[in-house]
C-alpha cells in the first residue's frame, strides 16, 4: 500500500489524507455557508406549521398524502448515522458500511414542493468518522453538505426549501472522501410530489396505492492473493484496500437494498392485479437501466423530475449516477416478477434483481399457453 493512503483516524477526521477534487469547493463554500447561517430566512418560519416524521427503512415509505393538504409546512426528520458491518451475500462477504438510520439506502423522505424540511443530523460518539448530507433536492452550500459536517459526538440541523418536484438522491460528501462514504452505502432518496400530486403531464391524475423504495448499490469488496473477500475490523481499517477497488471503476456486488437477495424470495415486494405501484429507484453513484421482467413502465420519470411530462409505456428506463428515476405500473397479470437493472451481468451474477409477487387472477386475453412445451 502506497504510503500516500495511509491514515489515521485524526487525518480522517480532518479529511485530509487525500486531496479529494471537492476540498477547494469546499474552502470556499464555508464562507458562504457562515453567511447563509447569519442571514435571517425571507419567511415567517416560525408561523408554518410543523410536522414531524417518523422514518421507516426501505423498501416502504413513510405514510404520507400524495396531494398537500393546506399551505407549506415545516417537515421534521431526523437521521442517525451508524457505521456498522454488513453483510452483502450468501456467502457472508462482509462490509464496514456506513449509513443513514442503519439502513442501504437510507430511508425515505416525503414532502410536498415548498415545503420546508428540517433534518436533524446525528453523528453518535459510537461512530469512527466524519461525516455530512448532501441534498440534490437542496440549493446551496453544496446541498447543505457545507453545512452539516460533524465529527463523532455532534449533531446538526439543516434546513432548506423543497422547490423542486421529483425524486432525488440524498448522500454523505465530507471533504476529501465523497466516493468512499457513498459506495459504502450512505444514500438515500427524497421524493419532493408536486402540491396536487403526479400527473399525466396532461391533466390527469395519477395516485399510486403503493410506493417502494429500491437503493440500488455498488460495492467494492477487496480481495485477499487467494481470491477470497477479505474482511476488516472498522471502516477505516478497510479504506486504503477498498479504494483500490474502486479506482478499478469494477463493483464486486451491485444489489439493491444493501445486499444480494434484500428483496427476492419472502423478501419479494408483494403488490395485487390492479394496483398502481410506483417504484422509487436510485443510484447515487453508477448508471443503471430498471426493468420489469414481464411488465412495464406506464408512467416513467427516468430522471425522476415530475415537471417534465412522464414517458409512456416503458420497457427498459435508464437512470443516470447520482440520480433518483420513478416509474408508475398497475400490474395486470398474477405471479413472480423480476424487477432487474438490465445489465443482467449485474442482475444475475452481481445482485442487482428484486422480486415482485403480485397476487389476483390470470388475463388469458392478455397470455396464455396455446401449447405447452412438449417434444415434438
Ligand atoms: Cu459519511
Amino acid at each position: 500500500m502506497s504510503e500516500q493512503f495511509q491514515m489515521t483516524r485524526r487525518s480522517m477526521l480532518a479529511g485530509a489524507a487525500i486531496a479529494g477534487a471537492l476540498t477547494p469547493l469546499v474552502g470556499a463554500a464555508s464562507a458562504q455557508a457562515e453567511e447563509a447561517v447569519a442571514k435571517i430566512a425571507p419567511v415567517d418560519i416560525a408561523s408554518l406549521p410543523r410536522v414531524k416524521v417518523d422514518l421507516v427503512k426501505p423498501p416502504f415509505v413513510h405514510a404520507h398524502t400524495q396531494k398537500a393538504e393546506g399551505g407549506p409546512k415545516v417537515v421534521e426528520f431526523t437521521l442517525t448515522i451508524e457505521e456498522k458491518k454488513i453483510v452483502v451475500d450468501d456467502q457472508g462477504t462482509e462490509v464496514q458500511a456506513m449509513t443513514f438510520d442503519g439502513s442501504v439506502p437510507g430511508p425515505m423522505m416525503v414532502v410536498h414542493q415548498d415545503d420546508y424540511v428540517e433534518l436533524t443530523l446525528i453523528n453518535p460518539e459510537t461512530n469512527t468518522l466524519q461525516h455530512n448530507i448532501d441534498f440534490h433536492s437542496a440549493t446551496g452550500a453544496l446541498g447543505g453538505g457545507a453545512l452539516t459536517v460533524v465529527n463523532p459526538g455532534e449533531s446538526t440541523v439543516l434546513r432548506f426549501k423543497a422547490t423542486k418536484a421529483g425524486v432525488f438522491v440524498y448522500h454523505c460528501a465530507p471533504p476529501g472522501m465523497v466516493p468512499w462514504h457513498v459506495t459504502s452505502g450512505m444514500n438515500g432518496a427524497i421524493m419532493v410530489l408536486p402540491r396536487e400530486g403526479l400527473t399525466d403531464g396532461q391533466g390527469k391524475s395519477l395516485t399510486y396505492d403503493k410506493v417502494y423504495y429500491v437503493g440500488e448499490q455498488d460495492f467494492y469488496v477487496p480481495r485477499d492473493a487467494q481470491g477470497n473477500y477479505k474482511k476488516y475490523e472498522s471502516a477505516g481499517d478497510a479504506y486504503a484496500d477498498t479504494l483500490e477497488v474502486m479506482r478499478t471503476l469494477t463493483p464486486t456486488h451491485i444489489v439493491f437494498n444493501g445486499a444480494v437477495g434484500a428483496l427476492t424470495g419472502d423478501n419479494a415486494l408483494k403488490a395485487a392485479v390492479g394496483e398502481k405501484v410506483l417504484i422509487v429507484h436510485s443510484q447515487a453513484n453508477r448508471d443503471t437501466r430498471p426493468h420489469l421482467i414481464g411488465g412495464h413502465g406506464d408512467y416513467v420519470w427516468a430522471t425522476g423530475k415530475f415537471r417534465n411530462p412522464p414517458d409512456r409505456d416503458q420497457e427498459t428506463w435508464f437512470i443516470p449516477g447520482g440520480t433518483a428515476g420513478a416509474a408508475f405500473y398497475t400490474f395486470e397479470q398474477p405471479g413472480i416478477y423480476a424487477y432487474v437493472n438490465h445489465n443482467l451481468i449485474e442482475a444475475f451474477e452481481l445482485g442487482a434483481a428484486a422480486h415482485f409477487t403480485v397476487t389476483g387472477d390470470w388475463n388469458d386475453d392478455l397470455m396464455t399457453s396455446v401449447r405447452a412445451p412438449s417434444g415434438t
